[in-house]
């Protein structure tokens, strides 16, 4: 049996002497330094021993996006509320990568009634010198179909969010959360930040760029990730969450790829792919 240590992180090593750190719970990566600078954003009010989803890093979102009036799961689902099982480390002389799995017999009786489904998900997170790969496999190991979302909920870290824009989603459509669920076609060519955002872009390419600030990079190449969520709580959001300090969301933005405005449907037997692959340029 793989090991399974409740509260365990689990730490990613590269020569060049990048890290990243997962905990079990959630599978949830929780830092990743490359060039001595930490990429990803955790609040310093995340709340870190298992009695709620981590604030930051990268959640996992499945095996549904927000809430579903039809099932009746913690908002975006139980993966990054559960501890995951460790199936060791992999490594060769340019990539390590580690891997975690979630089965259907590791949920709680209340989320096996309300999502009951026989499945088991593969989430592996790969460290190179300047890129971090997170790819989930959902297997549906029942006799009948699933639907599913599932979305990697990234926090990036930044200095200033005055000086963050998001390159890539021009032409596409969106669903804005803030204006109660409109929807709107994006016209700018970088997508910046002055207020709060919370838009699904729908079908978007696969390739994005986010400007950090300080003439620095970060590219998102995701597979079989339909849409792109872009998340800032701003101001009023800010001070409603108990584990996001008020002042934080000057510090972070959401840039999210995930299959959400439809469901992906997983016939018996079938296996789905997907993530993401992020780079320091
Ligand atoms: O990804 C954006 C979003 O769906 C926002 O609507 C906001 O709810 C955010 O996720 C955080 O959700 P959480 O359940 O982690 O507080």
């Amino acid at each position: 049996m793989p090991a399974h240590e409740a509260n365990k992180v689990v730490t990613l090593e590269h020569p060049s002497g990048a890290t990243a750190k997962i905990s079990l719970f959630g599978a949830t990566v929780i830092s990743w330094i490359v060039k001595d600078t930490e990429r990803l954003f955790v609040s310093k009010k995340a709340i870190l021993d298992g009695t709620k989803a981590i604030r930051g890093g990268i959640p996992l979102v499945f095996p549904i996006f927000g809430t579903k009036s039809h099932i009746p799961l913690p908002q975006h689902g139980f993966a990054r509320n559960s501890y995951w099982d460790y199936l060791g480390i992999l490594t060769d002389n340019d990539e390590v990568a580690v891997r975690f799995a979630l089965k259907d017999n590791q949920l709680t009786k209340e989320q096996r009634q309300s999502w009951p489904h026989s499945f088991r998900l593969v989430y592996t997170v790969t460290l190179t010198a300047n890129t971090l790969k997170t790819i989930l496999t959902v297997k549906n190991e029942d006799s009948d179909t699933l639907e599913f979302n599932t979305l990697l909920h990234t926090y990036f870290r930044v200095k200033d969010i005055a000086n963050v824009s998001v390159e890539g989603l021009n032409s596409y459509t969106f669903t804005d959360k803030v204006t109660g669920g409109t929807t709107d076609v994006e016209n700018r060519d970088k997508v910046t930040i002055a207020g709060e955002v919370d838009r699904v872009y729908q079908d978007v390419k696969d390739h994005l760029i986010v400007n950090v600030g300080d003439q620095e990079k970060l590219t998102i190449d995701k597979t079989t990730m339909k849409d792109t969520v872009v998340w800032n709580p701003w101001i009023e959001k800010a001070k409603g969450m108990g584990d996001f300090d008020d002042n934080e969301y000057h510090e972070m933005i959401c840039v999210e790829v995930g299959s959400v405005a439809k469901w992906v449907r997983l016939e018996s037997g079938q296996t789905w792919t997907g993530g993401q692959t992020i780079s320091i340029v």
